[in-house]
């Protein structure tokens, strides 16, 4: 295998979908900056040109709202290939720019440690200036989302995992009557059966039109909420980016105890996420009360975000065993899985590259390691596709996606420097 003719195509899919300032997910499919996407594109350009990596993540903060929200899509320049746009989000006045009304997993503060990481001395003018950006992002997710400690996705796009299985009995709590006529774009990008249902775009919307009658307001917004899930991804994500933010505010001199108070209500909020039945993290329906049962690629955020934990050290075994290519964003044994559908299956090398990424840190050498390995075969038997099927390694959804190459690049190339 030619891992450098590979590393120099990594290279050239971010400079493709290189927008100047921002990058872009993958041409067509993804016209615009997403939020979580950018942190990993960062770390990417960080293994070749710092400086551009700054740049994108100044410039996903460049669209910070005043109360502290990061929006999960920032409409930099109008694009007729996706929906929704700007126009169905309606959140003029809320930002300094065109955005979405929702966010996405706080990565940024933990990829801006890892690009400081390889640019010392300069980049510390870089996290100075984000710094308190990150913290008031940070501030909103405690203020507005902390639910006993665990943290609440009130859209499925706003865990970045559209159509997992965690979703499904909060979705189908809610009737999407009035949603009206609308014409997808995913689907002339990307074949139907890779995608999110009608059944599940026709909430999705729904929930759209919903912030947007409330004009987009935190506080009217959490009363009843009509979906309502405390999910893994959020609160392991936000776990491990407080820490870093932390380890941030200290090496800047700054203080660092609010954000530790954080830490520690989270650490107590995932022990909730924890299903009584079965050990394992998985999510819960707020408006039912009810764990999802799930075994999901965000259950084994848990390391990420320095949790120990045998339990799920067996339940990785066994997700290990189960594919050529874990880890399966749902376990092989669930009836639901489907290994070309999205969320509901598929493997993604984001979520293997932060699950190897809390291996390490907490001495799994091994197990890192493994990951690592059948990541590297994945991409390189089988491109920089969006995800792939854990079993036979099927590319699908969008091709030549920046954060596959960005994560090529920064762990899973052989040349690549790792964490
Ligand atoms: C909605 C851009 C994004 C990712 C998400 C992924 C997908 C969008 C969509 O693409 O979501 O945000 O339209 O399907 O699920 O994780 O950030 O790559």
């Amino acid at each position: 295998m030619d891992y450098a003719a590979l590393d120099t195509k990594a290279q050239e899919i971010l400079r493709g979908n290189d927008r100047g300032t921002y990058t872009v997910p993958t041409f067509g499919l993804y016209p615009y900056q997403w939020n979580w996407d950018s942190a990993f594109a960062a770390w990417g350009f960080s293994t070749f040109d710092v400086d551009r990596a700054w740049v994108e993540i100044e410039t996903l903060f460049s669209g910070q709202w005043p109360n502290g929200m990061v929006p999960h899509i920032l409409f930099h320049q109008d694009d007729p290939g996706y929906y929704p746009g700007p126009d169905v989000w309606a959140t003029e006045g809320k930002g300094p720019i065109p955005s979405s009304g929702i966010t996405q997993p706080a990565v940024a503060a933990t990829f801006a440690r890892k690009t400081w990481e390889r640019n010392k001395g300069k980049g510390e003018a870089h996290v100075r200036a984000l710094f308190p950006m990150m913290k008031a992002w940070h501030a909103w997710f405690m203020a507005w989302r902390a639910v006993d400690g665990a943290i609440v996705v009130t859209h499925p796009w706003e865990a970045g995992r559209d159509n997992c299985a965690d979703w499904d009995s909060a979705m189908a709590m809610i009737e999407p009557s009035g949603v009206g006529e609308y014409t997808r774009r995913d689907t002339s990008h990307v074949d139907a059966s890779m995608r999110p249902t009608k059944a599940d775009y026709d909430r999705y919307i729904w929930l759209v039109q919903r912030g947007r009658r409330l004009g987009w307001d935190d506080a009217a917004m959490a009363e009843d909420r009509p979906f309502a899930v405390a999910d893994p991804t959020l609160t392991f994500i936000l776990m491990r980016a407080n820490r870093d933010l932390a380890h941030i505010a200290e090496a800047l001199g700054e203080d660092r105890s609010e954000i530790d108070s954080w830490t520690r209500t989270l650490e107590n909020g995932a022990e909730t996420l924890r299903n009584p039945d079965t050990g394992v993290f998985d999510a819960i329906n707020l408006r039912s009360g009810e764990h999802t049962g799930h075994v999901t690629s965000a259950s084994f955020l848990c390391w990420y975000a320095r949790l120990d934990d045998p339990r799920m050290g067996a339940e990785l075994a066994k997700s290990f065993a189960s594919c050529r290519y874990p880890v399966p964003s749902l376990a092989l044994s669930s009836p639901d899985f489907d290994g070309m559908r999205y969320w509901r299956g598929p493997t993604w090398a984001i979520m293997n590259a932060m699950i190897a990424m809390g291996l390490k840190d907490m001495g799994y050498e091994n197990e890192a390691t493994h990951l690592r390995s059948a990541t590297r075969d994945l991409i390189a038997e089988h491109g920089f596709a969006e995800y792939f099927h854990p079993d036979n390694g099927q590319p699908a959804g969008g091709g030549t996606f920046t954060w596959t190459a960005a994560v090529w690049l920064a762990w899973a190339s052989p040349n690549a420097e790792g964490f």
